[in-house]
C-alpha cells in the first residue's frame, strides 16, 4: 500500500472499528488503527504460509524457550513488510509524530535478558530466511517487573502489559491441550506389554496464542505459539455444591491460572521453587502434544520418524522436561517401546547451554520433581540408571566420576545432565565458552559424547538494531554502499573503504550527533537532568550482576570524580556514564550497587566543582525499547565481564553495529568482535581467562593487600564504608565485604590499574577526531558477522539440517 492508501484506511479504521474520526481519535486509537491493518493484512500471508507447510511438509525447527523478549513489534513488522516510510509518512501527513504512534505498544518482555532477546531475535532470522522454524513460549499474563527507583532504591511494580487487548495475537482454543500434574502411576499388563496409566492428575487447559512473524521482504509468516492457562472448560461451568465448595472450586480454579501468571525475574539464581517446574513441564508438554498430533496428521507416519521431520532446539536448561515428556508421549500414547522412542528422542532435541556460573545451574530436588511429575520421574530414572549402566559397561575409564555424570544424584535432579543424554546436539553461544565447556565444565561429557559438541556464536537482528533502530546510519550506509547488505549483513564489510573518507567520517559524526541529541532530550524529559551531547556518550546496559562488574565502572567513575576535585583543570574530555540495569527483586548485593550508582549521581551530577566534566545517568526501566534508543546513540560500549563468566553477551553487538567503541575483556564474544576488527580498534584490558583460572588454582589472590597497598583504592573503598556517598554509612556495607572479607569474587579491584589505563586511551583517542570516526567505520564494517542470519545459518546446516525455502518464481 502506498501513503495515500494507509491514509484513507487508517481513517476508515477509525471509523469503522473504534467509532472515532482522525480529529478526535487519541494516539493510542491511531495505534489500534494502524496495528489493526496491519495484522489484517499478515493475516493473510500467515494463512498461505501455514498451507503451503501443510503440503510440503519441511523439516521444521520449534523453538522452545521460556522467554521471549519480543518489544514492540508494530514497527518492526513495518519495516519487514516495506511498509515503514510509507506509514512514517501517512501519520506525519495526518498530524501524528510516528514515533510516539509507536510507543503506544506495550512492550512485550517476556524475558530478562540476553537468552529472552536471543530467542526474539532468532525468530526474526528464522521467517527473514524462510526457515520453518516456531517458538514455543508461554503467555505470561505479567512480564518482566517495571524497575522505578524510589529514594535511591531499585522497586517493582508488577508489568501488567496485557490490561490493554494485545492486537498481534490469535486465540486458537481448537487447539487447547490438556496438561496434568501430579497423581500416581499404576502399571498394568495388556497383551503381554507393560502399560502406564496416570490417576488423580489435577488438570489444567493450555490454550495457544498465535503471534504472527513476518518475515523480512518475503511471504514467510512463521509462528510465535504462547501457551496460557486456562481451567479445563469441562470443569468451569457453575458449581453446584455448597456455598463453601463453591469458594473452593473458584480458589482451585485460580490456582490453576497461576501457571502462566508472571514470568520469574531472577537470572541469576536457581530457586527451587514448584511453580517454576510447573511453568516448564507446562511449556514442555502442551508443545510436545501438538507437535506430535500435527506430524500425524501430516504425515500419516508412524512416530518412528518424527526425528526426520522435526528438531526441537531448546533454549538453556528450562525446557529440558522435553526429553522425559516426549519419551512418555511416544511410549506411553503412542505405543513405542524404550529403544526406539529414545532413538527418536535424541535425534529430535538439540540443547544450547548459555552459562557456566553453577549459580544458575537448574537442579531440582527428587521430592519436589516426583510428587509434581511422577511419571516424568520414573522415565528420568530409567534414562539416568541406562545412563549410567552404558558409561560403566562401555567407559571403565569414567567408572569413578559416573556419581559427577549422574542425572539424578544426591538427591537432585541435574537439568543440564538430563539435556545432555538426551540430545543430539549440544552448543554453546561462543567460541570461548563452547571451548569452557569442552575443556572444563562438560569435560567428561564431551570426553564420552565429544561428536554433539559445538559451537553457535550468538546474533542480533540487523533489521531491529540497525535498520529500525538507527534510520539515519541506515540511509548513511545505503547512499554509499547501496542497499544489499540489508540481505547479506556481510556486506557492511564494503564500508571499510571510507573508513579513512573525510566525508564520510563527517556524515557519520553527524548521524551520532543526532542519535545523542535525541537521547539527550530523553533524558532530561525524564531526569530533568541536562546533559552536553558533545561529552562521550559511555554506556553500560545489561542485567545487574556481579560478574558483569557494573561495580568496576561506578569505582571507576568515583574515581575520576575524585581525580577532578584535586585537579580542576585537568584536560580531560566531559563523559557522561549511561546506566540502565534491572536487579533480580532477592539479590541484595546487586540492588546495592544500584543504590551507589544513583547515589553518586546524585552527588556528582550537583557538584559543580567540576565544570559538568562528568555526568552519570541511571535510566529507569531498561527494556527492548528503550535500549532501540540509546544504543544509537553510544560511544563506548562496556563489555566488562570477568573474564571466562560471559557466555557470550549480545549487547556487544548491537553497540558496535551502531558505531560504538568497545571497552572490554576478552570474554564471550568480545574474542570474536576482537578477531574480526583488531585489538587496535577496541579497547582491550583486565585479566584474560587463563590468568584468572591460574589465580583460582594457586589462591594467589589477596583484595586486601591490593587495598591495602593502593593508596588510591584504599581512599575509594573507605568512602564506600564511611558513607561518603549515601544517605547513611552502612547503605554500602555489602559491597564494602563483597570486595574486602569475601576476596573480590569477580577480581574488580584486581582489574581496576588496566581499566583505568584503558580509559585513558579512550580519553586520548576521543580527542583524534579522525582516528575515532575511523574505528567506528570498521567496527561497523565488521559487524555484518553477528547478524543473527549467520547465527540461524549456522544452526539449519549444522544441527537442523533444513535448508532455507526457495520460492518458486510465478509462472509468467
Ligand atoms: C537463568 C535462570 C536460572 C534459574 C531461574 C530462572 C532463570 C532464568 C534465566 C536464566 C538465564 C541465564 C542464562 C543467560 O541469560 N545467559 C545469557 O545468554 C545470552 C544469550 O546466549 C548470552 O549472550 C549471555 O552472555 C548469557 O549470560
Amino acid at each position: 500500500m502506498n501513503e495515500q492508501q494507509l491514509q484513507d484506511s487508517i481513517c476508515q479504521t477509525l471509523e469503522k472499528k473504534l467509532g472515532t474520526t482522525i480529529n478526535e481519535a487519541t494516539s493510542r486509537e491511531i495505534y489500534i488503527a494502524v496495528s489493526s491493518i496491519v495484522k489484517e493484512n499478515l493475516n493473510s500471508e500467515w494463512l498461505q504460509t501455514t498451507k503451503r507447510y501443510k503440503e510440503q511438509n519441511p523439516r521444521t525447527v520449534y523453538y522452545f524457550s521460556m522467554e521471549f523478549l519480543m518489544g514492540r513489534l508494530l514497527e518492526s513488522n513495518l519495516l519487514n513488510m516495506h511498509w515503514l516510510e510509507p506509514m512514517k509518512a501517512a501519520l506525519t501527513n495526518l498530524g501524528f509524530v510516528p514515533e510516539d504512534i509507536f510507543a503506544c505498544e506495550q512492550d512485550a518482555g517476556l524475558g530478562n535478558g540476553g537468552l529472552g532477546r536471543l530467542a526474539a531475535c532468532f525468530l526474526d532470522s528464522m521467517a527473514s530466511l524462510q526457515i520453518p522454524g516456531h517458538g514455543y513460549g508461554i503467555r505470561y499474563k505479567y512480564g518482566l517487573f517495571e524497575q522505578k527507583i524510589v529514594d535511591g532504591n531499585q522497586v517493582e511494580l508488577p508489568d501488567y502489559w496485557l490490561r490493554e487487548p494485545y492486537v498481534w495475537e490469535t486465540k486458537r482454543p481448537d487447539l487447547t491441550a490438556v496438561i496434568c500434574f501430579g497423581g500416581r502411576v499404576e502399571t498394568y499388563e495388556e497383551n503381554g506389554k507393560m502399560k502406564v496409566s496416570l490417576l488423580d492428575t489435577e488438570k489444567v487447559a493450555a490454550v495457544p496464542y498465535d503471534v504472527p512473524i513476518k518475515g523480512y521482504n518475503n511471504e514467510t509468516i512463521n509462528t510465535l505459539r504462547l501457551w496460557s492457562a486456562e481451567p479445563l472448560e469441562s470443569e468451569d461451568g457453575f458449581y453446584a455444591g455448597d456455598k463453601q465448595s463453591y469458594y473452593d472450586h473458584l480458589e482451585s480454579k485460580r490456582s490453576l491460572e497461576r501457571i502462566s501468571e508472571f514470568l520469574y525475574p531472577d537470572d541469576s539464581n536457581m530457586d527451587g521453587k514448584m511453580l517454576r517446574l510447573k511453568q516448564q513441564y507446562f511449556l514442555v508438554s502442551s508443545g510436545l502434544q501438538t507437535i506430535v498430533k500435527l506430524f500425524k496428521q501430516r504425515t500419516g507416519h508412524s512416530c518412528l520418524k518424527l526425528h526426520e521431520y522435526i528438531s526441537i532446539q531448546i533454549n538453556d536448561t528450562h525446557p529440558s522436561l522435553v526429553v522425559p515428556e516426549l519419551m512418555r508421549l511416544l511410549m506411553d500414547e503412542e505405543g513405542l517401546g524404550w529403544d526406539e522412542a529414545w532413538h527418536v528422542t535424541t535425534n529430535t532435541v538439540a540443547y544450547t547451554n548459555h552459562t557456566i556460573l553453577s549459580e544458575a545451574l537448574e537442579k531440582w530436588p527428587v521430592p519436589l520433581f516426583s510428587q509434581l511429575l511422577p511419571r516424568i520421574y520414573m522415565i528420568t530414572e530409567e534414562i539416568n540408571e541406562r545412563f549410567c549402566q552404558m558409561v560403566y559397561h562401555d567407559h571403565p575409564e569414567y567408572r569413578s566420576v559416573i556419581h559427577e555424570l549422574a542425572v539424578i544424584s544426591y538427591g537432585q535432579v541435574r537439568m543440564a545432565h538430563l539435556a545432555v543424554v538426551g540430545s543430539y546436539s549440544v552448543n554453546g553461544v561462543a567460541k570461548m565458552h563452547t571451548e569452557i565447556l569442552k575443556r572444563s565444565e562438560m569435560k567428561q561429557f564431551y570426553g564420552l559424547f565429544p561428536g554433539k559438541f559445538n559451537n553457535k556464536t550468538n546474533g542480533i537482528t540487523h533489521r531491529r538494531w540497525l535498520m529500525q533502530a538507527n534510520p539515519e546510519l541506515t540511509s548513511l550506509i545505503n547512499s554509499s554502499i547501496g542497499e544489499e547488505w540489508k540481505e547479506r549483513p556481510k556486506d557492511l564489510i564494503k564500508l571499510l573503504r571510507y573508513s579513512k573518507d573525510a566525508s564520510f567520517q563527517e556524515k557519520l559524526f553527524e548521524v551520532k550527533q543526532f542519535n545523542k541529541q535525541n537521547l539527550a532530550r530523553y533524558i532530561k524529559e525524564k531526569t530533568g537532568l541536562i546533559i552536553d551531547d558533545r561529552s562521550i556518550f559511555d554506556v553500560q546496559i545489561k542485567r545487574l550482576h556481579g560478574y558483569k562488574r557494573q561495580l568496576l565502572n561506578i569505582l571507576y567513575v568515583i574515581n575520576r570524580y575524585l581525580y577532578l576535585k584535586d585537579h580542576p583543570h585537568a584536560d580531560i574530555p566531559a563523559r557522561t556514564f549511561i546506566f540502565g540495569a534491572k536487579a533480580a527483586p532477592s539479590y541484595h548485593f546487586a540492588k546495592q550497587v544500584i543504590r551507589l550508582i544513583v547515589s553518586a549521581a546524585d552527588q556528582i551530577n550537583n557538584d559543580a566543582s567540576i565544570n559538568d566534566k562528568i555526568k552519570i545517568v541511571f535510566l529507569e526501566n531498561y527494556n527492548v525499547s528503550l535500549a532501540e534508543m540509546i544504543i544509537p546513540a553510544s560511544e563506548v560500549s562496556q563489555q566488562i565481564s570477568t573474564a571466562g563468566k560471559e557466555a557470550s553477551g549480545t549487547g556487544n553487538m548491537k553497540l558496535m553495529m551502531n558505531g560504538a567503541l568497545t571497552l572490554g575483556t576478552l570474554d564471550g564474544a568480545n574474542v570474536e568482535i576482537k578477531d574480526m576488527v583488531g585489538s587496535q580498534n577496541m579497547f582491550l584490558f583486565g585479566m584474560e581467562e587463563s590468568e584468572i583460572e591460574e589465580l583460582h588454582r594457586t589462591g594467589g589472590y589477596s583484595a586486601k593487600s591490593l587495598y591495602q597497598s593502593d593508596k588510591r583504592l584504599h581512599h575509594m573503598i573507605n568512602q564506600l564504608h564511611d558513607g561518603f556517598f549515601g544517605r547513611d554509612e552502612l547503605a554500602f556495607k555489602d559491597i564494602y565485604y563483597h570486595l574486602l572479607r569475601d576476596n573480590d569474587e569477580y577480581f574488580v579491584l584486581k582489574d581496576f590499574e588496566s581499566y583505568v589505563e584503558a580509559q585513558e586511551m579512550i580519553d586520548q583517542t576521543y580527542q583524534q577526531w579522525n582516528k575515532w570516526q575511523e574505528m567506528s567505520i570498521t567496527n561497523i564494517a565488521h559487524s555484518g558477522k553477528f547478524s543473527s542470519d549467520r547465527t540461524i545459518m549456522q544452526y539449519a546446516s549444522e544441527i537442523w539440517n533444513i535448508s532455507p525455502y526457495i520460492p518458486v518464481p510465478a509462472k509468467k
